[in-house]
């Protein structure tokens, strides 16, 4: 049981907030920047946290090495990085195989790209030992333990089968799906078991949630639910959980902050200029195929088809964020993306004007921003999302009240921001193409009203909040109530020193 003043927080997702890599022969360490560090940090820092997860690299390193890395990191940030060590075996079959080929697809409803291989599921569960055995050295029962994420469903079942005897609480960040979708998955009833053996259940929204005590009711028929939303109780003949919908989020104050520096006003201007101040369309995405890429650009070409006054006059600039580039299924994509934006540019390119300008890199943050804040409409049409998260950093980033979200409703995102948004059907193109029309042709009133009521939900609902409700609504605990105190003291030996060799 967690307990005021005396329980530490631990977090465990499956990479660290930082990444590994070897560089001419020297390890250098990159830092996270994603949402997820920015809101954890705060909470982990001074108060003895630990954040276990894995390096991101496969290589054996000599422990003095990585902790030369780390323990500065340490340091500076005031929590602790506790490293767990994948094999290459591991990555193949737990990382891309399970997680990636089947959980990651078929909880976006995408059956048809799952590749169900038998040998992934001993693997999925071997790794997440590895996790557990890191973790049990350095918890103590009474230690608030955070999981984060499909990697990690079974580390609670491995972690009491382990001995430890505290309470876990767990957060999905993709979309969990129907039970029409669910049922397809081999390993089904272990999984919604590995899930039951955690207090507390987090979803992005109320539908994941549904979905989710859906398929348990299925599963297990005899199963009670009690309560309403956000949080609930589900009985069941194995023991009690609480299950929430509680939707992640970003900092907003830090983003409305910066979009309205100087750096990024100018920036903004200078991007615009550069488009000779032509409509602008932004789109940011990860390289992945749950993002809708494909179907945006195709919804884009029918707004070029069928309304021909929009030629010369709207340019999309399309940021597509590589990832997971030596995946077969992320490569296919990559180049299906290649071909179309040639064949649109292609087929409308004219000597003034070019309608889409892509571009495959990171932008850094005020970059992005800049971006955000320049562009008259963000489109945003994934074919499923957890939440999306660009979708709140675009509205946040309208300091001149200048955009529209055209947005997806199959995001997480479109729970929240649905009745101000412009929703489309991302398989639609006829739906993508009207929402844009619809977009250029809103009064500025029109639009400054709906980005003042997607900022107001976002400024109360912003990443913090997320933090806040998630322990509070797990483990009846308030930030306050873990102790300011300095780092917990480093790679304390318990059970046997579990860094003395490095485990394959
Ligand atoms: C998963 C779920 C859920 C991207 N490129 C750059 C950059 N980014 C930042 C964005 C945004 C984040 O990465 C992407 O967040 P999303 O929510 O869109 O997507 P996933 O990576 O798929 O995340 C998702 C999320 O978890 C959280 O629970 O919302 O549904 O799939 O913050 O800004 N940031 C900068 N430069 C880039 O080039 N600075």
């Amino acid at each position: 049981m967690t307990i005021p003043g005396k329980s530490k927080m631990i977090v465990v997702s499956n990479r660290l907030p930082i990444v590994l890599r070897k560089d001419g022969g020297q390890l250098r360490m990159q830092k996270g920047s994603g949402g997820l560090v920015t809101a954890l940090s705060p909470i982990l820092k001074n108060r003895g946290g630990l954040w276990i997860g894995w390096t991101g690299m496969t290589e054996k390193l000599p422990i003095q090495e990585i902790k030369k890395i780390l323990d500065p990191f340490s340091r500076e940030s005031g929590f602790r990085l506790l490293p767990v060590f994948l094999s290459e075996q591991d990555r193949d079959l737990f990382y891309y195989g399970l997680s990636n080929e089947v959980i990651w697809p078929l909880f976006h409803d995408l059956q048809t790209r799952c590749r169900f291989d038998p040998s992934y599921w001993e693997t999925y569960l071997e790794v997440n030992r590895k996790y557990s055995r890191t973790l049990v050295r350095h918890a103590e029962k009474e230690d608030f333990v955070w999981v984060h994420d499909y990697h990690l469903i079974p580390l609670a079942t491995e972690l009491s089968r382990m001995g430890f005897q505290g309470k876990c609480s767990f957060f999905l960040h993709i979309p969990f799906p129907s039970p029409d979708i669910f049922v397809k998955f081999p390993w089904r009833t272990q999984l919604l078991q590995a899930l039951l053996h955690y207090h507390f259940i987090g979803f992005q929204t109320l539908r994941d949630r549904k979905n989710f005590t859906d398929c348990v009711r299925i599963f297990f028929p005899e199963t009670r639910i009690e309560g309403r939303s956000p949080i609930i109780r589900i009985r069941t003949q194995s023991g009690e959980n609480l299950a929430g919908n509680l939707p992640i989020s970003v900092d907003a104050s830090e983003f409305i902050r910066i979009s309205r520096t100087e750096e990024v006003a100018r920036k903004t201007e200078e991007i615009r200029k550069s488009f000779g101040n032509k409509n602008l369309i932004f789109s940011v995405d990860r390289l992945d195929y749950t993002k809708g890429i494909p179907e945006k650009l195709k919804g884009f070409r029918f707004a070029l088809m069928k309304y021909p006054h929009l030629r010369g006059t709207i340019t999309l600039v399309q940021l597509l964020i590589p990832s997971r580039e030596n995946v077969p299924a992320y490569m296919a994509l990559k180049e299906e993306i290649d071909r179309l934006v040639g064949e649109i540019n292609g087929e409308f390119t004219t000597g003034s004007w070019v309608p889409i300008v892509y571009r495959y890199q990171s932008m850094d943050r005020p970059e992005l921003v800049a971006h955000y804040r320049a562009a008259d409409i963000g489109l945003i049409t994934p074919l499923k999302d957890g939440m999306n998260l660009v979708a709140k950093e675009y509205v946040l980033s309208q300091a001149d009240n200048r955009g529209v979200l055209v947005l997806s409703e199959f995001a997480g995102s479109a729970a929240q921001l649905g009745e101000s948004c412009l929703l489309v059907n991302p398989y639609s193109a006829s739906e993508v193409a009207e929402a844009i029309v619809r977009a250029l042709a809103m009064p500025p009133r029109e639009k400054k009203r709906r980005l003042e009521n997607m900022k107001r939900t976002l400024k109360r609902h912003d990443v913090f909040w997320w933090v806040r409700n998630f322990i509070r609504a797990s483990s009846g605990l308030d930030l306050e109530d873990f102790p300011e105190s300095g780092l917990s003291p480093l790679l304390t030996p318990r059970r046997g020193a579990p860094f003395k060799s490095f485990p394959r």
